[in-house]
C-alpha cells in the first residue's frame, strides 16, 4: 500500500515537512530551514496543517477550538479535507517550477500518530485515505523531532497559553502519540529522518541542515 504513494515529480524541487508532538521545536526549526533555502538562490513556501489556505484556517479554527469532543473520524476527515485544499491550491502548483521548496509544519504522519494511533483508527485506515489523489502526494523528506513527554510538557508550560483541543489530552493520549510516532517512523525509514530534539536548537538545525546539504537538488 504505502508503495502507491507518489513523490513529487518536479526535478530540482523538494518538499519538505516537519513532524513532532506539541513543543517539539517545529516552528523554530522551519525558521532556521527557511533561511538556508533562500540563502540557496531556492524559491520558498512554508505553511502549516490543518490550515494555510483560508478554507484550510476555518477547519483549524473549527478543530482546535472544538467545545465538542470529535469521532475519530469525524475529526480525521476535517484535518483531510484541509490537506486536500492545500495540496490543491498551494503545494501542488508551487512545486511545479524547478528549484521550489515547499516546507509544511505537519502533514500525514500528524495523522498517523494522532489519528491512527492515539484516537485508535489504525494505519491502514489513515493510508487508505491518503490512496487517491491529491492526498497520495510524500514529501521527499520529513523531520521528526523526537523528545519526552516531559520535555513536551515543560515547553508548553514555559509558553504558558491556553490549551488548545489536543493540549489539553490526558497523559495516555500523549504517550500513544509518540509511540505513534516512533512506529510511522519506523515505516517510513527511507522519508523520515528522526533528530534528537532534546538537544539545544542550534544542534537541532545542525543535524537538519547537514542532512538537506546532502538532498538539495
Ligand atoms: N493534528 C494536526 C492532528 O491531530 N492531525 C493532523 O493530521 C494534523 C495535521 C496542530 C494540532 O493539530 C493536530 C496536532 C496538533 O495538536 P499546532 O498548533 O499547529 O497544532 O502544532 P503544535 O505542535 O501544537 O505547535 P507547537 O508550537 O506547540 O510546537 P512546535 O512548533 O513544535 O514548537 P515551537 O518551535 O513553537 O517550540 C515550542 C517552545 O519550545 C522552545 C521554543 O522556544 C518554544 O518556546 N524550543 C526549545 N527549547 C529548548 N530546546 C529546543 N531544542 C527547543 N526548540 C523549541
Amino acid at each position: 500500500m504505502i508503495n502507491k504513494y507518489r513523490n513529487p515529480e518536479t526535478p530540482g524541487s523538494l518538499f519538505l515537512s516537519l513532524e513532532g508532538i506539541e513543543g517539539s521545536g517545529k516552528s523554530t526549526q522551519i525558521k532556521e530551514i527557511e533561511t538556508f533555502v533562500k540563502n540557496k538562490g531556492m524559491r520558498v513556501i512554508t505553511l502549516r496543517e490543518p490550515g494555510g489556505t483560508v478554507f484550510g484556517e476555518k477547519l483549524r479554527e473549527a478543530i482546535l477550538h472544538s467545545q465538542t469532543a470529535l469521532h475519530p473520524l469525524a475529526e480525521c476527515h476535517l484535518f483531510l479535507a484541509s490537506r486536500a485544499q492545500l495540496l490543491n491550491e498551494k503545494i501542488l502548483p508551487f512545486l511545479l517550477e524547478p528549484g521550489s521548496v515547499v516546507i509544511l509544519d505537519r502533514y500525514i504522519d500528524s495523522t498517523l500518530a494522532y489519528q491512527g494511533k492515539a484516537r485508535g483508527l489504525g494505519y491502514d485506515t489513515i493510508l487508505t485515505l491518503h490512496q487517491h489523489d491529491p492526498l497520495n502526494l510524500l514529501p521527499h523528506r520529513t523531520y521528526f523531532l523526537d523528545i519526552g513527554l516531559k520535555t513536551s510538557m515543560d515547553r508548553q508550560n514555559t509558553r504558558g497559553n491556553k490549551k488548545d483541543y489536543f493540549e489539553s489530552q490526558k497523559q495516555e493520549f500523549y504517550q500513544k502519540l509518540l509511540d505513534g510516532y516512533r512506529e510511522v517512523a519506523g515505516m517510513f525509514p527511507q522519508r523520515i529522518l528522526k533528530i534528537d530534539a532534546e538537544k539545544s536548537p542550534v544542534e537541532v538545525t545542525k543535524s537538519i541542515i547537514s542532512d538537506l546539504e546532502k538532498i538539495l537538488p
